[in-house]
């Protein structure tokens, strides 16, 4: 995180990780798609055929918010990582200095270890940043809903139940999940930052008011609680993070 209280700027960098071909840029591309044209900037796609070790796409969102104390500006960067082995450099700089990481896994039974894979990716990559797993928060979305060949309902619910994350199912083609996911892991990421700069007295702003007036800026003409609360397992009712 970026913070300047002088312009009472927040500048969050979001990070989607997971296996290649699990949905990463399609979530970016629905949440382009499903946010307003004024609080979104260009979606960067970098998908080279050549051996350029560029290989992320990243989509900028902006938004003003006015609080007790004047108005605040916010900026969000979501990247995704390239999922391929051989990018395994640029997986690790992308990840520097991620506020929150969403890993999207795919959910065809055929890639459960390619999940795996790459979810141990992730904590080796973390630890090298000098990071843990612990404290970064995370969300899990299971993507891919609508094809045959998945890992039931049930199975997630049993896996969330386990883990202490949150899992969002989505069908990221379809824009089902995506805004879900996305406040899930904002949401996540704001308390945490909220816990350690106190954000509510310094910007004048709770999380869930952050969350609330973040949703209607994106376009999100409904509650955003409900769009945070759209998991299963985790902590409950958004006393997530810290
Ligand atoms: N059926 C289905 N296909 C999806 C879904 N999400 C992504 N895909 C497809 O999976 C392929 C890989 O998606 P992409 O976003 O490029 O994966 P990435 O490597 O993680 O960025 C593309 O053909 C997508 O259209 C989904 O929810 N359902
Ligand atoms: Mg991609």
């Amino acid at each position: 995180m970026q913070l300047n209280f002088a312009a009472r700027e927040v500048a969050i960098k979001l990070v989607y990780y997971g296996p290649a071909l699990s949905g990463k840029t399609t979530n970016l591309k629905a949440l382009h798609e499903l946010t307003k044209a004024d609080s979104r900037g260009r979606l960067m796609t970098l998908e080279t055929k050549d051996d350029r070790t560029l290989f992320f796409d990243m989509l900028p969102l902006v938004f003003k918010a006015e609080t007790e104390g004047g108005a605040m500006n916010l900026r969000v960067k979501v990247f995704t990582v390239p999922g391929q082995v051989v990018h395994a450099s640029t997986r690790r700089l992308v990840l520097q200095g991620a506020d929150a990481v969403a890993f999207i896994a795919d959910s065809q039974v055929a890639e459960t270890e390619n999940n795996a894979a790459s979810f141990l990716d992730l904590r080796t990559n973390l630890k090298e940043l000098g990071r843990s797993m612990r404290d970064v928060p995370l969300v899990i979305q299971f993507n891919k809903r609508d094809l045959p060949g998945v890992r039931t309902d049930a199975e997630l619910d049993e896996l969330a139940r386990r883990g202490k994350e949150p899992v969002f199912k989505a069908s990221a083609v379809h824009g089902q999940g995506v805004m879900e996911s996305f406040f899930g892991l904002l949401e996540r990421a704001w308390r945490k930052l909220d816990a350690e700069h106190d954000l509510r007295s310094k910007l004048g702003i709770q999380p869930d008011e952050f969350l609330a007036k973040a949703a209607s800026s994106l376009g999100y003409e409904g509650k955003a609680r409900m769009l945070c609360d759209a998991h299963v397992g985790g902590a409950r009712s958004g006393k997530a993070g810290a």
